[in-house]
């Protein structure tokens, strides 16, 4: 079996391109070097006239098969439906949602073009993996081609109830193109549920358990919560500590030997970034003896930068950080430092390390790996607090973080002094629980299942995970009860004993500290 994984942006290893700052690309590397493969598609420039062929490229385990797009069809494609349309959709933001017909002609025009190129590279036995909202539609596509291959499909972004999603114009067309995959992967229970809902009342379809068949065509919906390579991020981590902060020390910034509260996320208006600024300053404002001896850290690489809706959030952001900082700030000392550029991971890793607190509080998220690396990144002796908005699917998973509603900035700057003051031995607590389950729902846990559900092996979700005590890092020394599985597995649905089904659905998360609430 070859793997084929096509998704909108494909970055080539022996061009020097860095992997891009996107959760996407970082997961989807990792998974092509295991198995080895093709990667399809864009390769993120522009040319005058669109390619009739591709030659795929050899580097390593992995041949890249890279197409431009014209300039019209990254502003109808990319800009403009898959960014000013369903991104805004999916993230439930009907109110920036900006639907144009020329937009959505451009996007089905690219789908069509990439099944066009992608269909005389593929062999009769390759399973194909195509990713994200970008590609909806490239199933059926090439299904209309002839291609009988079995193809999946991983929606990395959450999936709107079907009222929500209705509101699209063509939704169920474009719902109804969905049916053309063997496996439709979500990140969480609630996903892979709206989205059936949708099958059902948008283009009638029938559903059976997961199973939703529409016509000739029967599709498995199923959650798949994606994960990150915790064993290297925590070695990065380790070793990234000193040489990321060492320069920082001494500044006034929110490093200068104080306490450090962390947020790295893309400049994107579902990540919260400027609900967050706002609950930092209540935070400060609430409680001034912590002034002076604590900052915040936003790093917030830019992206879309085209897209009206990203200028605006850049402007704000830049707008809300200097009004708290001038209200808030001492000649020696900046609240908020806000740094708009994205960083190496070692730095990254090195930064989470030295953090007391990560505040990962998306309005709405798919999964959010920031939240995994964080916990990956900690030392285990002395580890630090997440705090996690309700919203992002990794809550379905981290229950032992501290879980907010980002919409509450009360609620927030009190998880903040709560995770500021927590004792060490509920830190460790949490910890272990929360690597444990980072660990055992990886990215090699994540791409096997999924690969071996769209082999269409029969392989209960808990399989590929190690029988016996979840992994901790090495020098961690349990606080607990070590044999069993963490009260999350069970309280979560974790994927944790062979035959039971991630199902966040029925899972309520633990309850925080109760000074969080
Ligand atoms: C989508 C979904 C889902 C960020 N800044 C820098 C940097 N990053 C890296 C992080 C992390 C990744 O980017 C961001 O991943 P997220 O998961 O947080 O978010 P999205 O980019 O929106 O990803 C998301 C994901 O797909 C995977 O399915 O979890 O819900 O929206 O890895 O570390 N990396 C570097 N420098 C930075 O400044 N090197």
């Amino acid at each position: 079996m070859r793997l084929v994984v096509v998704s909108n942006r494909v970055t080539m290893p022996e061009r020097g391109e860095k992997v891009a700052a996107g959760g996407l690309a970082v997961a989807l590397r990792s998974a092509l070097e295991q198995h080895g493969g093709l990667w399809f598609g864009w390769s993120g420039a522009t040319s005058a006239e669109p390619a009739t062929s591709v030659s795929p490229v050899k580097h390593g385990k992995v041949s890249y098969a890279l197409t431009d797009l014209t300039e019209s069809e990254r502003q109808s494609y990319y800009l403009g439906f898959a960014n000013r349309a369903l991104w805004p959709l999916m993230h439930y933001r009907l109110g920036l949602t900006e639907f144009s017909r020329a937009d959505y002609a451009g996007y089905l025009g690219v789908n069509r073009r990439f099944a066009r190129l992608l269909q005389p590279l593929l062999k009769p036995d390759d399973v194909i993996w195509i990713h994200d909202y970008h590609l909806i539609p490239l199933a059926a596509e090439l299904r209309r081609r002839g291609v009988t291959n079995r193809i999946g499909y991983f929606h990395h972004i959450p999936w709107p109830p079907a009222e929500v999603f209705a509101a699209l114009p063509f939704s169920s067309t474009l719902i109804s193109t969905m049916t053309a995959y063997d496996l439709i992967g979500m990140q969480t229970q609630n996903d892979a549920r709206n989205l059936a809902d949708g099958l059902v009342t948008l283009c009638g379809a029938r559903r059976e358990g997961n199973r939703v068949r529409a016509g000739q065509r029967e599709a498995v919906v199923q959650a798949f919560p994606i994960g990150i390579d915790v064993e290297a991020f925590r070695k990065l981590a380790a070793a990234s500590v000193r040489a990321a902060t060492q320069p920082v020390r001494a500044t006034t910034g929110p490093l200068g030997g104080r306490k450090l509260v962390i947020g790295v996320d893309r400049l994107d208006y579902s990540k919260g970034i400027v609900q967050r600024l706002e609950a930092f300053g209540t935070f400060l404002r609430n409680h001034p003896e912590h002034r002076g001896e604590v900052g915040l850290l936003q790093i917030a690489p830019p992206s879309r930068t085209d897209v009206p809706e990203y200028a605006e959030l850049d402007r704000l952001s830049d707008e809300v950080a200097g009004r708290l900082n001038a209200a808030l700030g001492e000649f020696d000392w900046t609240p908020i430092r806000v740094v708009k550029k994205a960083y190496s991971r070692n730095a990254l890793a090195g930064l989470y390390r030295r953090a007391q607190v990560a505040l990962v509080t998306p309005m709405r998220d798919g999964m959010n790996l920031v939240a995994k690396e964080y916990v990956a990144a900690q030392n285990p002796e002395d580890p630090g607090v997440l705090i996690l908005s309700r919203f992002a699917g990794a809550a379905q998973q981290l229950g032992e973080a501290l879980i907010v509603n980002p919409f509450d900035t009360h609620e927030v700057a009190e998880a903040i002094r709560t995770a500021l003051a927590m004792p060490r031995s509920e830190r460790l607590r949490r910890f272990e629980r929360l690597y444990a389950t980072i660990s055992s729902t990886d990215i090699a846990w994540w791409t096997s299942r999924y690969l071996a559900a769209l082999s269409g092996l029969d392989v209960p979700s808990g399989d590929s995970v190690p029988p016996g005590t979840p992994k901790l890092p090495r020098g961690t020394r349990r606080s607990g009860s070590p044999a069993k599985p963490a009260r999350s597995s069970v309280a979560h649905g974790q994927p944790r004993k062979a035959g039971r089904d991630f199902d966040p659905v029925r899972a309520k998360p633990l309850p925080n500290a109760p000074s969080a609430r």
